[in-house]
């Protein structure tokens, strides 16, 4: 029979893929869940036949030069794949899947949460209770603003962008998107949702900023320091999506200026440093990228990298190919 296929998982995942993956084929697991270090990935590549690398895995064209030649898929275990350089993937023959879909809704929520948080202070009320400051309610105090009749303008209409836009709907808030290409009018008729070819008439309106698009060579700082300058001094901005959409720095001496009036991260350009001057803000939620972590979200995602790795190997097309032409 023929010999099993060598699989290279580099980071603990949930029980239950693990399991599977090892039942399924010769499987290299990381018990220590610690990212592999650039020695450790080239080794990796040398000796797998597929590799299930994540975020935290830099793929690039130097570690993928040190590829044995029997590496043919790369697997990977989240949706954005920033951090595989698909070029070279592509002119080595290795093919590269994502999981795409699973973790829609919980991003999209995570999104609406950090909306929630930052207009209406919860970060800061959090730390007051927490510090044993707080003295009691006061009609002045811990004033955030109002979301009903506010606008939100929603970078990148993808999957994610358009749940984001249906919570939000219920949230009284109406719906603005920019992306590349306009989405289907009906799905433009649903959400109600108003389209902006550009994206600087769109960020001059707008009292929330949300980020939901990848990050690709086209949407790198794409919210510039001369684009966050267009918006309202009084706008929150949002990201569950890639740090490096926006210029952080620019983003940080804007919001201790107070020309933006808050921030709901979930993601940075640097993970996992966070500009030291971001600690300092009141007016910033900071969450260490949470977007899709449910439990219920992550088995899904490995039971994609499951089914792509599984056709592959079985000598057919993966449902969740990632083409570089698609950026
Ligand atoms: C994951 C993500 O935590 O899917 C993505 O793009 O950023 C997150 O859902 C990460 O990708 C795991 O590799």
């Amino acid at each position: 029979s023929k010999k099993k296929p060598l699989v290279i998982v580099t980071r603990k995942l949930p029980d239950a893929i693990e399991t599977r993956l090892m039942e399924l084929f010769e499987t290299k697991l990381n018990v220590e869940d610690k990212p592999l270090s650039p020695p450790e990935l080239i080794e990796a590549v040398k000796m797998a036949d597929v590799l299930v690398p994540t975020v935290t895995d830099r793929i690039d064209s130097r570690i993928l030069s040190q590829a044995g030649p029997q590496l043919k898929l790369i697997a990977s275990f989240g949706t954005g794949v920033d951090h595989i350089d698909l070029d070279t993937a592509r002119q080595r023959g290795i093919t590269v899947t994502n999981t795409p879909g699973v973790l829609t809704e919980d991003t999209a929520d995570m999104s609406m949460a950090l909306v929630l948080a930052t207009a209406r202070r919860m970060g800061a009320g959090e730390r007051l209770v927490r510090a044993g400051k707080w003295t009691g309610w006061s009609p002045t105090s811990m004033l955030g603003s109002r979301l009903t009749g506010k606008r939100m303008g929603i970078v990148g209409m993808g999957r994610i962008g358009q749940a984001l836009a249906q919570r939000a709907r219920g949230f009284g808030l109406a719906i603005h998107y920019h992306n590349r290409k306009r989405v289907h009018a009906e799905i433009e008729r649903e959400l109600e949702a108003t389209y902006w070819e550009s994206l600087d008439q769109m960020l001059a309106r707008m009292d929330i900023v949300s980020v939901n698009c990848p990050h690709t060579p086209a949407t790198y700082h794409l919210l510039s320091a001369r684009r966050l300058k267009l918006m309202k001094s009084s706008a929150i901005i949002v990201n569950t999506a890639r740090g490096e959409v926006i210029d952080e720095n620019a983003m940080v001496r804007m919001l201790r200026a107070g020309e933006l009036s808050g921030a709901g991260l979930d993601v940075y350009e640097h993970e996992p440093q966070i500009n030291p001057k971001l600690l300092e803000l009141d007016n910033v939620v900071l969450l260490p990228h949470m977007g899709s972590a449910t439990l219920e979200g992550r088995v899904e995602m490995g039971e994609k990298v499951l089914i792509n790795i599984k056709t592959f190997v079985d000598g057919h097309k993966p449902p969740d190919r990632v083409l570089a032409t698609m950026f």
